[in-house]
């Protein structure tokens, strides 16, 4: 009866592995207009207009921004409708993502 009490707790918990995330980067280039990266950041990632700029401004300036982190899938989805939408209004805004280390 005690001895359930005192006895040490020596039993391994598993935590189920948590998904590996992806970064979803901006990619520099010479022709999209800088309101335009602000405007299309804010729609689909939801960020506000200060963070917008400041991710465009670092992309602009040293060729490539982290945007935001999400699971493979998302951060790949999250790529392809905001170079897709960049597409569409005829400019060669990329995004690209990669494994989070
Ligand atoms: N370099 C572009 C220009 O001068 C603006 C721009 C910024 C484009 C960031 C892409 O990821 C980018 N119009």
């Amino acid at each position: 009866m005690a001895d359930t009490d005192t006895k040490k707790r020596t039993d391994t918990v598993l935590k189920p592995a948590k998904p590996p995330l992806h970064k979803v980067i901006l990619l520099n280039d010479d022709y999209t207009p800088r309101e335009f990266v602000v405007r299309l950041l804010k729609a689909e990632f939801r960020v506000p207009e200060a963070q917008a700029s400041v991710i465009m401004l670092t992309a602009h300036t040293k060729g490539a921004c982290v945007v935001a982190v999400f699971t493979k899938e998302i951060a790949e989805e999250k790529a392809t409708r905001a170079t897709d939408f960049a597409r569409q209004h005829g400019f060669p805004l990329l995004f690209s993502t990669e494994p989070e280390e």
